[in-house]
């Protein structure tokens, strides 16, 4: 067991967790970026305004599905701080979040 642990090792991200957004702007300038050996895909998988974004699962750019409007904030808690969780999962599938 020990040793088909280490056949395939889970993705690792290499991207910031924490951004700033532009008012008025759909893209989040945020891409997710995990490397591993194997083709990695992308997936919103919690986080309490996970339902605010899209991520493209090959390239793992995060996305509003809504322009954001700080003066009326839609994330869930109102604060214009959204919370969204990402895993990154190889083809093997293994994953991080
Ligand atoms: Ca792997
Ligand atoms: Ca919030």
């Amino acid at each position: 067991m020990e040793a088909a642990h280490h056949l395939n090792s889970a993705p690792v991200f290499s991207s910031g967790t924490a951004i700033k957004v532009v008012q008025g702007n759909i893209a989040t300038g945020y891409a997710a970026v995990a490397t591993d050996t194997d083709a990695v895909t992308y997936n919103l998988s919690g986080g309490a305004d996970q339902t605010a974004f899209s991520i493209d699962s090959v390239t793992g750019v995060l996305s509003f599905k809504m322009i954001p409007d700080f003066d009326a904030p839609s994330d869930i808690n109102e604060d214009n701080n959204y919370v969204v969780e990402i895993t990154a999962s190889d083809s093997k599938g293994a994953s991080m979040v």
